[in-house]
């Protein structure tokens, strides 16, 4: 056998040496990791960076961080406001009549065979994750890591699940998640992978609450009603009045706000002995309070909405001071500057506006949803973009900035560009809603529309065959159905006509709609 020189084994290795790392320097340095952090009914009205009368009362310091460094956007609007909905449609880059997802209920499961953006990511070489909520049915697919909260989780003590099957952990669920995150993000590193992390809270959803850190936080705090707070719908169709989420009627007094006078109900019920401790030394007293004051009629809504505050913003107050640990890791780990953060939430949600809270409505508390990102050296920081985007766009957004050359059916867009701060001529001015759950949690009319950036045409059809109209400008909170009045006539004809192309260039139908029903919807429950 004839042996190498050693002078040619030494060039061997130093060409070996030389190139290896070269290589891998390149895919880090040219592959961003995207970090995105996703929480459960996330009002933007409740993150100060949006302005907004909570922000002071209860400020979100560590999401503004991603704004400060970062874009904010004003207009990220869903495409159904409903969590598996809101999901399937942010994997896929879908409308849920493409996707098979329209509706938590009546059985649907997220067909896990289809092209996702993870799974593509994975094609270019990214290591996925996903921690957190999933809840869309079926096993998540396209993830090289995924822990995921079975349904609708827990928040204290949490189930999770994964590839093994279930476990429980002791805890509390914003804070496990962010662990599991963060070892997630010093596992991919040491691989020296570029990775997508899928960061998604459970909280701040229903029944909010609040961790054993932020328990008191607000607990003497009296925070501001909205305007809205004591609305009767008149100028409004069925819709409105005929819900079933309002503070004064649907809030229940025990569990959403714990004011239990016998036994915890409820999720609650999952506290530990040390946990139960420290929880009703917070609550006994406003028990106490409740029982002793006898409110009822406006009183008792605004005592109601105060409380809801309390817990729903402590919640917040978790997320936030764990995103804050999401962005200190970042830093400490030198992967600052190479990692895109996105905030986001599946949809936005009512804090007493229309008296109400829980989601649905395509009005816009929540349509929609709040959209930070940070990109190093690409976002210009305190940057603030007020064009239509969708959850829509995020796979497609997500696919451009991990080089996906994009050979799919999807129906967003990317909005690299807008992160870019040059917006294309002609990047959408309309935008295409439809909701489907109905009869269900909430009593919400299926109805789909559009919304552009002044207007917005709603056609309710089903139970009733209503439609509504409103005029942002003049009417911000949405008060005034202006639906068939003389004076908007050409509005409501352009505004039907692009309604019409709309549900032509999406593919949704009222033949599709009809097979939804039938089909997937027919197991819906009046769950009231
Ligand atoms: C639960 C809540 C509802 C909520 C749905 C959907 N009820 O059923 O208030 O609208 O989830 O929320 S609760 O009694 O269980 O709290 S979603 O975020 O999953 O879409
Ligand atoms: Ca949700």
């Amino acid at each position: 056998m004839k042996r190498k020189s050693p002078l040619m084994l030494l060039i061997a290795i130093v060409l070996m040496v030389a190139c290896q790392p070269a290589q891998k320097q390149e895919t880090k340095a040219t592959k961003p990791n995207i970090v995105f952090i996703f929480s459960d009914d996330h009002a933007y009205q409740a993150i100060s960076a949006y302005g907004g009368m909570l922000k002071d009362y209860a400020p979100t310091p560590n999401i503004d961080r991603i704004a400060a460094d970062g874009m904010l956007f004003n207009r990220c609007l869903v495409t159904n406001s409903i969590c598996g909905p809101s999901r399937a449609a942010i994997l896929s880059g879908k409308y849920g009549h493409l996707n098979g997802f329209v509706s938590n209920e009546g059985g649907t499961r997220f067909d896990g065979s289809q092209v996702t953006f993870p799974k593509l990511l994975q094609q270019v070489g990214y290591k996925t994750g996903i921690v957190g909520k999933w809840h869309l049915g079926s096993e998540p697919t396209g993830f090289d890591y995924w822990e995921v909260l079975p349904g609708q989780g827990f928040y204290y003590n949490p189930e999770f699940q994964t590839a093994e099957g279930k476990h429980t952990e002791t805890g509390y669920v914003t804070e496990i998640i962010t662990d599991k995150a963060i070892n997630y993000m010093k596992q991919a590193q040491s691989e020296e992978k570029p990775f997508l992390l899928m960061l998604q809270h459970k909280a701040p959803h229903r029944e909010w609450e609040p961790g054993p850190n932020e328990l008191s936080l607000y607990k003497d705090v009296t925070f501001p009603e909205p305007p809205t707070l004591f609305d009767t719908y008149e100028n409004r169709g069925r819709a409105a009045k005929e819900q079933d989420m309002s503070i004064e009627v649907t809030m229940r007094m025990d569990r959403d706000l714990k004011m239990f006078n016998a036994e915890k109900l409820g999720t609650t019920a999952r506290l530990n002995e040390d946990q139960e401790k420290a929880w009703d030394e917070v609550y006994d007293p406003i028990i106490e309070y409740y029982n002793n004051a006898k409110l009822e009629g406006e009183d008792l809504v605004r005592f109601k909405y105060q409380r809801y505050m309390q817990d729903y913003l402590a919640c917040i107050a978790g997320v936030d001071k764990n995103v804050g640990r999401v962005l200190d890791y970042l830093k400490e780990a030198g992967l600052e500057d190479n990692t895109i953060v996105v905030y986001s939430s599946d949809q936005g949600f009512y804090l007493g506006e229309h008296g109400w809270f829980d989601k649905r409505f395509m009005y816009e508390e929540s349509l929609r949803t709040p959209l930070l990102v940070k990109w190093p050296h690409v976002v210009k920081p305190g940057s603030v973009n007020g064009d239509i985007v969708s959850n829509l766009d995020f796979a497609q957004t997500f696919m451009e900035i991990a080089g996906v050359e994009n050979t799919t059916d999807m129906q967003g867009r990317s909005f690299v560009p807008l992160l870019k701060g040059e917006t294309p001529a002609d990047w959408r001015k309309v935008h295409y809603y439809h909701y489907y759950e109905y009869p269900s949690w909430h009593m919400v009319k299926r109805h789909y529309g559009i919304a552009t950036e002044r207007y917005k045409l709603i056609h309710f059809y089903h139970d009733v065959d209503e439609w509504e109209m409103y005029d942002l400008q003049e009417d911000p909170h949405e008060m005034n159905n202006i639906y068939g009045q003389a004076e908007y006539a050409d509005v409501q004809a352009d505004l039907h006509k692009r309604l019409e192309e709309l549900r032509v260039k999406y593919q949704d139908s009222d033949e599709l709609t009809d097979e939804y029903l039938q089909k997937s919807l027919k197991r819906l429950r009046h769950m009231k």
